[in-house]
């Protein structure tokens, strides 16, 4: 049995929890980080030395970062779905998950500190604008890949759509205003039919 520590609600676990219910695979979840609390505990430092999540436990296999975890899951279990056999493709959709992980997550978790948890009356606009910029310039650059194919990994539905999702989720459902990104908006209306996605993802955002 597969075990994934950490919160539903956490970006980076919904893409973990989306894939296995994508794959089908049989899993139990265990709530550990934000109120849960744990992350600084000894047996979860232990698995986890950086005190993040998710974290996938598969016997005595413990995986970190969530987009290894996806590529791992995504190889073991979604060769005929998830996963290309031929490596071009899998290396061009590789090369967005690692985009996705160093430069859009970033400031999307400063969104997410700056913005969801901080009360209206203490938000700083300054700071808000800058990061809202950064991340609509890097948004952009997904709108106009997805101007020309159907999901950012092709015209198949595939791994760094799992990766991307979860943090556009947030972006697409808070109240800011939004550019428009049409191709994004289309591709996002494509995933919100995929019951794995309603279940998994589209939930209460704290
Ligand atoms: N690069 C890591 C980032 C992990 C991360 O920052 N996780 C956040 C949640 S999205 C976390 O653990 N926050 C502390 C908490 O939830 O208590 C990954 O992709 O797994």
């Amino acid at each position: 049995m597969l075990t994934v520590w950490g919160r539903k609600n956490s970006s980076n676990v919904k893409k973990v929890l989306w894939c296995l219910e994508e794959l089908n695979i049989p899993y139990q979840q265990i709530d550990v980080g934000g109120k849960f609390g744990k992350l600084n505990e000894p047996e979860y430092l232990h698995m986890n030395p950086n005190a993040v999540i998710p974290c996938l436990q598969e016997d005595d296999f413990i995986l970190w970062e969530s987009n290894a975890i996806v590529r791992y899951l995504a190889a073991k279990f979604g060769k005929d779905s998830l996963y290309p056999a031929d490596l071009r493709e899998r290396a061009s959709i590789e090369k967005w998950m690692d985009w996705v992980g160093c430069n859009l997550f970033p400031p999307i978790k400063q969104f997410m500190i700056n913005f969801v948890r901080t009360p209206e009356d203490q938000r700083d606009p300054k700071i808000l604008t800058q990061i809202l910029g950064e991340i609509e310039k890097l948004l952009k650059i997904v709108d106009d890949t997805l101007n020309h194919q159907q999901y950012l990994s092709g015209e198949k539905f595939g791994m760094v759509d799992i990766a991307l999702a979860p943090l556009v989720y947030l972006w697409l459902n808070v109240e800011i205003e939004r550019p428009s990104l049409p191709n994004l908006e289309r591709w996002y209306q494509l995933l919100t039919k995929r019951p794995a996605f309603q279940k998994i993802v589209m939930i209460e955002i704290n």
